[in-house]
This record gives C-alpha cells, structure tokens and sequence, in this order.
C-alpha cells in the first residue's frame, strides 16, 4: 500500500463544541480542513493499530466524500478494519450499538444533527470511544490542542469504495466491511422491549406516525415498526434519507415538524406521533392534542420504566443535563435513587452509565437515552413510550395527567436567541458572571433570589471538572432561570435562557406554559438585560 504524507498547516478554529466539530459544509470542503481534523482525532489517539473502526454518517450532503476521505486515511494511519453502514449510513444510537457490540476502538460521526444539510448548510464530525459515546472533554481537548500544531496527514492512495453493497472489500491494507445499518440496532431494540405486546398494539385500534424528517430514521423506522412490528404502511412519514433533508430542518419539534403536529391536533388525529431528529439521537413526543415536553417524558419514562421488560428490574439511578427540568428528580426521589446534574452534552451521561450508576438519562433538548448504548437515542424513546402505552392502556395525555397530579407539574420553557454578535453574547454572560455574589437576596417581582452561580461538574467517577457551563440562578422555592451559550450553532452565538418552575396544586396544572411562567421569563430578560446588549426584544424560538 502506498501511504502520502501531505503536509499541512494549523486552521484555526477547530474546537468541538457540545457534540463535535460543526461548521457550514463550505468550511469542510477547504483544502485539509477535513482532513487536518481527522488527523488530529488519529493523532489523539493511541492503540489503534490493527483495530475496528465504525464509520457512518447520516447522509446529508458530503456525508459520501468525507467518508471516502476518512477510509484512505484510516488505512493510511494502521486501522485494521473498518465497520460503515451501507449507503454510508448509521444514525448516532445505531453506530454506539455498533461500536459496543463488535468491541470496535471508536468511530466517526458524521452529522449536523437537527441542523439543515446541503451544499450551503451544516456538516458535522465527532469522534466516540470504545464505550459507544461521544468522547470525553479530555479526548475532544486533545484533538483541539493538536489541531493547533498539525502538520502532515496520512493518506492512502486507494479507489473509492462501493458503500452500497454489503460485503468485504480492501482499502490499501485495512478490510472495509459494508453492513446493514439497521440490523444489530433492530435485535438490541428486540431485547429491549415488548414486541408482542407493541405489535398486539398496532394490529388494534391504536394508530400512529412516526415523521423521520427525511433523515436518518427513516430505514430504521420502517424496519421496525411497519415490518417488523406490523404498522401499517405510511405509519413512517418521511422515511427516506435525503443529502438536503427535502430542504426540511430535520428538528423534532413543534415547528419543524408541523404536518406532523397538524396531523395530531387535527380531526382523526392519531393516538400518537412521535418524530426523531437528522442523526436520530432526539425524539419528540405527542399524544392527540398534546405535546409532551422532553423533561416530562424522562420523569415519566423513569417513572414507568418497571413496565418494561428490559427495565423491568428498576434503575440505578438518573442522570438529567443541569437545564432539563427537575421533574425527574421528583421521581428518583420517591425511588430512592440517585439523580445526578451533569453539564449539557450526551458525554457527560457515559461515566456514569459505565459505572452504573445510572439507567436513565435525558437532556430538555429532545434527548432521552439509557445504558443500552452511549448516545441518546429517539427511535428507542419511541419504543419506550408504545411499550408504557400498550402496558398501561391509557393516553398520552392520561398518563402524563396522572403524573402530574402525583408529582406536581414543571412548568418549564427554553427561549432561544440566535446568530447573535459573539462578543455581545459573551458580554452578557460574563456581565451575569460579575454579578452572582450580589444576587442572593435580592427580591424581584413576587421573586426573592436564593441562590445563583456559575455550573462547575465535577465528575463523581474521574473527578474531572468542567466549568463554565451555564449561570443559574435559583429563587426561593426552587423556580430557576439558566443562562447559556450553544455549543453546536454555526453562525454567531446563540444564547440559551430555560426557565422552570414547579407547581405542585392540581388545580393550577391546565395552563399554557409561557403563561404560567409569564413572570419569570420577564425577570428573566431584565436580570440579563437581554434587549439592552442584543437588541432582541423577543426570542427566535420558543420551546
Ligand atoms: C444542543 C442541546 C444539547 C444537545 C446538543 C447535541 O447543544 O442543547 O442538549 O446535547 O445540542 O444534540 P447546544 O450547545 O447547542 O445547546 V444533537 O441531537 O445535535 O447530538
Ligand atoms: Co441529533
């Protein structure tokens, strides 16, 4: 085989956010910018040698020309194998499955997530380690720092291989191994549930939708829930992976996903609708006329979670990201189990799955995952709910009623302001920063501060420390406001302001969100002086 050395310079700005390295797909497409990445993630690494790697993307546009890129450089480098979905494809659980299952040493993920695809829209990498999960703040630092000082990469010189058919082909020395993307995620799903009962289910008078938003989810949903499971055709709206997502922003949420949240506040709305996000990680959830917000879907997952035969022994624990709401602390409490705050970014949850310390995870982002893989994982937040559902007989909105009047309602919203002036926003976080000391105390509206401060995480299993990772402050009672800036946005920043507060009266639990917390979101822009520094007098999205 004959290896190139090219040589290189530094690019600045290679820094991972929250999930990876995302940039507008023009930004990959600049001589050596791929490719110094990818570089630098084999340099960061050690023990590769003659190992598997598990390689994949979501199929959005240039997924297929980085992928050729990183096979030559995978040989180039001594990987022994590497293991790619067809097409090119695996969604992110689907890889961690993946990797898990035939012991790999990582992979690379290719995806922007909810973000768009296409020739002027966002591209995405990430390196995840032989747990299944996305790498450690250590792993992503170290790929950084040595970013900053590359300067040759490894490439064979190699003809494309053919992703579409499966079987075993040779890139210089190393085997590539084209599988099927959706099989080993279909059996651990199989273990994981009921599929008697889910397929009893859907061959009754229950129907739903799944919207895959013309990414990644599509051929995994089809597979199992109309042919393995027995929906009927069609229960999968926009199943078929396209490189520009139909030109859809493939985010499941009550905007993105309007036909189908048309479709189930409609007439003959289905029982229930559910959508899973670009590299189908994220998953939102609806019963008819009713949304059912991510924080409540993990307390009531965790709740639940005895009625489900691969849960059915309890959890260890819970683990949610420090804005999701504290619903599911209410139920970890009444367990008696650990519930554990981590900075936001799937990363955090894998110590603590590892360690078993928890079961169950989830993030306000649409996120709810579990020890089963080391991603968050939407299509099996699916499954999840069908199986309560099929078990308890009841609706979406019953059960979440019935968990409300048990443990109070979160009322809770994240508004967000976005392509904002980077230096702007930084200003009114470190302006916050400034002020924590004098905060407490203070009275605000019917308001008093209790506490506030800057999340530091250390981390209960390698007492790691990240810090910085969003300005809390928390009035008496518990109501809480969170200030924090993105991690995976391509374009300024965008500033992130969540907003929680418990209601414990049944009475009271019939109200609109942003009305029940009418006052805390206006405290909560004076107390940043949101308009003052943007210039935005509202947010651009609300959730
Ligand atoms: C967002 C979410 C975060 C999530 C991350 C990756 O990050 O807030 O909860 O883990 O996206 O999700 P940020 O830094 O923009 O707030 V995904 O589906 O893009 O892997
Ligand atoms: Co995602």
């Amino acid at each position: 085989m004959t290896i190139k050395t090219v040589s290189t310079q530094p690019i600045q700005g290679q820094k991972p956010g929250t999930s990876g390295l995302r940039k507008k797909v023009r930004v990959f497409q600049q001589t050596h910018y791929l490719e110094n990445f990818v570089q630098s993630i084999f340099d960061a690494l050690e023990g590769y040698q003659g190992q598997t790697l598990v390689l994949g993307g979501d199929g959005r546009y240039y997924n297929r020309e980085a992928l050729q890129i990183i096979l030559k450089m995978a040989a180039a480098n001594g990987f022994g194998k590497v293991l790619i979905g067809r097409g090119g494809l695996f969604s992110a659980p689907a890889a961690s499955c993946v990797i898990r299952k035939y012991k790999a040493f990582g992979g690379v993920l290719l995806s922007a997530s909810h973000n768009p695809g296409g020739p002027n829209e966002d591209f995405g990498i990430k390196y995840n380690i032989s747990a299944g999960g996305p790498a450690p703040e250590q792993v992503t630092n170290a790929i950084f720092e040595r970013s900053q000082h590359i300067d040759r990469y490894l490439i064979v010189d190699a003809p494309d291989v053919n992703l579409d058919s499966l079987g075993e082909s040779q890139v210089g020395d190393m085997k590539v191994n084209v599988i099927d993307p959706v099989k080993d995620y279909a059996e651990l799903m199989e273990h994981l549930f009921d599929f008697d009962r889910l397929s009893a289910l859907l061959a009754g008078n229950f129907s739903m939708r799944f919207d895959a938003m013309n990414a990644i989810t599509g051929p995994y949903a089809r597979a199992i829930l109309e042919e393995r499971l027995g929906a009927p055709p069609g229960t999968v709206m926009r199943g078929t992976p396209l490189p520009d997502f139909g030109g859809a922003h493939p985010d499941p949420n009550l905007v993105h996903a309007h036909d189908l949240v048309e479709l189930l506040d409609g007439p003959n709305a289905p029982d229930f609708g559910a959508a899973s996000d670009g590299d189908g990680d994220r998953n939102m959830i609806l019963g008819r006329h009713f949304f059912v917000t991510p924080s409540d879907s993990l307390a009531v997952l965790a709740a639940n979670a005895h009625l489900v035969p691969g849960y059915h022994r309890g959890l260890n624990g819970v683990a949610r990201s420090m804005p999701t709401s504290q619903a599911v602390d209410r139920v970890a409490e009444v367990q008696g189990i650990p519930c554990y705050e981590t900075p936001t970014g799937w990363k955090f949850f894998g110590n603590l799955l590892d360690a078993k310390r928890i079961t169950l995870c989830g993030e306000e982002s649409f996120g709810t995952g579990s020890d089963h893989v080391r991603e968050k994982d939407g299509l099996w937040a699916v499954l999840f709910w069908l199986n309560v559902l099929a078990k308890r007989g009841e609706s979406v909105e019953e059960i979440v009623r019935a968990h409300w009047a048990r443990f109070g309602r979160n009322y809770y919203t994240r508004h967000d302001y976005e392509a904002i002036d980077s230096e702007k926003a930084q200003g009114l976080i470190d302006a916050l920063r400034d002020r924590l000391g004098e905060l407490p105390g203070q009275t605000l509206g019917t308001y008093t501060v209790d506490w506030a401060d800057d999340f530091s995480y250390t981390d209960p299993v390698d007492n790691s420390v990240s810090s910085h990772q969003g300005i809390r402050v928390v009035f008496k009672g518990g109501a809480r406001v969170v200030y924090r800036l993105s991690g995976t946005g391509t374009e300024g920043a965008t500033l992130r302001v969540y907003i929680e507060r418990h209601e414990p009266d049944p009475q009271q639990h019939g109200q609109d969100p942003q009305t029940a917390l009418q006052e805390l979101i206006s405290i909560a822009r004076d107390l940043a002086q949101i308009e003052g520094r943007t210039g935005r007098a509202e947010p651009d999205v609300i959730t």
